[in-house]
């Protein structure tokens, strides 16, 4: 291969099929490159020297994998369980004989109160597999005990759809429009170098047509000539059927011939060549956190945290990124771990475009469900991904073929202050009291970042010692454009309308919406008597002569008794809080103990109920939901995502209007973006964040956070503009 093409080749499946060289290597992952993190010669301080450093210690960096064994209940599959999987699958006799292609292979997680009972030190309950493996068209759902080698469930058919698509599939699904003869002519009559093509794999959706009894995929196509940035160059109006299994080719809608190709210029963002072609601004100098102790969190056998008030289990996932699991926080009263969430993870992501064009109308991607939003989790760049004191935990996932391989610091782990005050009072000279009392908010971090093709999303939660919990989502990476005949606003017709903004000469930025749907399983001081109340403000009026006042707010409590009392549509004129209480266990004075959710991110989906992409996204038609606990029931999209009709979703459960007071439940949250495209989104989009927050009401007694210290010069180390050893 010459060496123009050899690069275009790496690039290729570096940056489109999001597919690491050594995903299928099964090799352990390479020693990531801890230099730059623990330069001592360049920082004075004790920290370095610190044997409570956990870097320092830090086993993980020098970790193959190989030797990793579960720990704990919740424990992701190790390698060595893995192998053991792929044995067993491969002497099913139907499989052995005609193949087989494996879509997912995860822990099995035991029943809930299997996991609840289980204590430290104790063995651990059987290890399960769950896999789903698609044989002869046929979609198989398998427990697989790994101890007695035994398939102990075995289930086919079901809900509409197919399962979230492999790696593989997706790197055949660009490479095969090469192999028809139309589609090479067709690129060749647009003047397009066919060595300079790059393709993408979009999911379907669902219309009821072309889609029904077969797996198929839609390939559009940009040219990466020029630049790296080639989703600015879209070859716009092709559109390639493909049929997912045969590879064959289907239909191919070429429609945008009179359409040109965007120029090139300007679409780099790499700092090599933005340094090139702008100004040079160097606003900051360099900045990081010192933690002159150590960090004060730890991580027990990989995945067990423990921080301040808080301990939970966390762990990489390859369809919700990251899972959060027993959640607890210390009562700062007893002393005593209390439970708040068994389990906490994004569900769904659903990111319809608004252009019902025959080459934009099926782009309502399910990140999770049809792509695996862990899958897409590539290695965190230390430094700037997430600080220098951060802990980086690697994810170890499954090929079609049953091989696992390991995603490096997919997940990092670190206490971060922003300078932010968690409480503070100071007295003015009136009362003669010479007080100010100010505590710094230090909160600690879970974080990851998927890049979804084009589209980059960051998810962290964030934990805070006063007992609140943040989930947030912060939107990155480059627009998915549509290319257009103007190159300025003053050739669009007054009564055309682009379906977006003219970012740039020929590109038009789609509107699009951003949905991100949490599974929240509630626990609050346990798993049973859980109610939602909605606390609901309420314009109350005086009565004539009553007071000077004509009008006043007051809360007023309603118990959701079934589920369609908590369908919950954010409305800013008749306010709520949203509690989830333990109605058996009050507070000292009386109120029950709990937790609210606080919305955030609140964009709601504004498509029609019968358009196919919302029947297939009804998870967003509210905000909130409640169901009853049901271990079936985890992802809001239904089990089978690609290609579904919507017939396995948050909506239709929650349309069975189950009773949900004093249960076990769980509480569904659908943070939302509208996302109108601007020029400053060319050619990368600075990070847009949403967050919401779950929040003690009445969970503890008092503030909780009264006794930690305030800051004090002399636990900190010098700072000097140059300081060194
Ligand atoms: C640490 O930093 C010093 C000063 O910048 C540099 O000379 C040295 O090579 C660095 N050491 C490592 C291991 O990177
Ligand atoms: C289409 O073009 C590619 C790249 O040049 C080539 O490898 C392939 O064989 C062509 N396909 C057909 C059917 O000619
Ligand atoms: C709490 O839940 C348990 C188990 O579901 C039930 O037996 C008990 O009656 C409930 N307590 C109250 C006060 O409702
Ligand atoms: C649990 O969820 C599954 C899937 O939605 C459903 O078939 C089953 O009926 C549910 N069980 C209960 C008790 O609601
Ligand atoms: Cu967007």
């Amino acid at each position: 291969m010459e060496g123009k093409n050899f690069l275009r080749y790496i690039f290729f499946l570096m940056s489109i099929i999001l597919l690491l060289i050594f995903t299928f290597l099964n090799l352990p992952s390479p020693l990531p490159n801890t230099s730059h993190l623990f330069n001592c010669t360049t920082y004075n301080s004790p920290w370095c020297n610190s044997k409570r450093s956990l870097f320092l210690q830090q086993p993980k960096l020098t970790k193959n994998h190989y030797a990793d064994f579960p720990n704990h209940p919740l424990d992701p599959l190790t390698i060595d369980e893995i192998l053991k999987v792929k044995k067993i699958v491969n002497s099913i006799k139907e499989f052995s004989k005609n193949g087989y292609v494996l879509h997912s292979v995860v822990l099995e997680e035991p029943e809930k109160e299997v996991v609840l009972s289980w204590r430290k030190g104790r063995q651990l309950p059987p290890r399960k597999a769950s896999v789903v493996a698609r044989a002869f068209d046929v979609v198989h759902v398998l427990t697989v005990d790994i101890e007695t080698g035994r398939v102990t469930r075995r289930q086919t058919g079901g809900n509409s759809g197919y399962p979230i698509m492999t790696i593989e599939d997706m790197v055949t699904a660009t490479n095969a429009p090469l192999a028809n003869a139309d589609f090479n002519r067709t690129i060749v009559q647009r003047g397009v170098d066919l060595a300079d093509l790059a393709c993408l794999p979009i999911s379907p959706g669902w219309y009821g047509k072309v889609e029904e009894k077969r797996r198929v995929i839609k390939v559009q196509c940009y040219i990466m000539k020029d630049t790296i940035n080639f989703y600015m160059r879209p070859i716009e109006g092709l559109t390639v059927l493909l049929d997912l299994d045969t590879q064959q080719v289907i239909q191919i809608i070429d429609e945008g011939k009179n359409i040109p190709i965007a120029k090139a210029t300007n679409t780099d963002y790499r700092f090599s060549s933005t340094q090139k072609n702008t100004q040079k601004i160097n606003l900051l100098k360099p900045i990081s956190i010192e933690q002159p102790n150590g960090p004060s969190f730890t991580i027990e056998n990989n995945h067990l945290v423990k921080w301040a008030n808080w301990e939970f289990h966390l762990k990489p996932d390859p369809r919700a990124g990251v899972v959060i699991s027993q959640v607890m926080v210390q009562d700062p009263d007893t002393g005593k771990m209390r439970n708040v969430m068994y389990k906490g993870f994004t569900s769904e992501l659903f990111v319809p475009y608004m252009d019902p064009s025959d080459a934009w109308y099926f782009k309502t991607y399910m990140d999770a469900g049809e792509y695996g939003f862990g899958l897409q989790a590539m290695p965190l760049e230390p430094l700037n991904d997430c600080p220098r004191n951060a802990y980086y935990m690697d994810g170890v996932f499954v090929a079609a073929d049953g091989t696992p391989y390991v995603r490096s610091n997919m997940v990092c782990v670190f206490e971060s202050y922003a300078g932010d005050i968690g409480w503070r009072h100071a007295e003015s000279p009136i009362t003669g009291l010479p007080i100010r009392e100010v505590r710094p908010k230090v909160t600690l971090v879970v974080r990851m970042a998927a890049s979804v093709a084009n589209y980059d999303y960051i998810v962290d939660w964030e934990f805070q010692t006063d007992g609140l919990i943040r989930a947030k989502v912060g939107l990155s990476g480059i627009l998915m454009v549509k290319g257009s005949p103007y190159v300025n606003m003053n050739q669009v017709n007054q009564n055309e309308y682009l379906y977006g903004t003219l970012l740039s000469e020929n590109i038009i930025g789609v509107i699009h919406d951003h949905y991100v749907t949490f599974h929240l399983d509630m626990d609050i001081d346990g798993p049973s008597n859980n109610s939602f109340v909605k606390v609901n403000l309420q314009k109350e009026m005086t009565s004539p002569g009553e007071s000077p006042r004509k009008s006043y707010l007051k809360a007023v409590r309603n118990v959701a008794k079934t589920e369609k009392d908590s369908q919950i549509k954010l409305k800013l004129y008749d306010p709520s809080e949203f509690h989830v209480i333990n109605s058996n266990k009050k507070s000292r004075v009386g109120n029950p103990t709990g937790y609210k959710v606080v919305p955030g991110g609140t964009a709601a989906s504004l498509l029609d109920h019968g358009d196919p992409p919302q029947k297939r996204g009804a998870f967003t038609n509210n905000q909130i939901w409640v169901t009853p606990y049901n271990e079936s029931e985890q992802w809001a999209a239904g089990l089978f995502v690609y290609q579904s009709q919507g017939d396995d979703t948050l909506a239709v459960w929650s349309d069975r209007d189950r009773p949900i007071e004093n249960e076990d439940i769980v509480v569904w949250y659908t943070l939302g973006f509208h996302h109108i495209p601007c020029q400053e989104d060319f050619p990368i989009m600075p990070t847009v964040s949403s967050s919401f927050e779950i929040k003690p009401v009445n969970f503890f007694e008092s503030n909780p956070i009264l006794n930690i210290p305030p800051n004090s010069p002399k636990d900190l180390p010098i700072c000097k503009a140059s300081a060194s050893a």
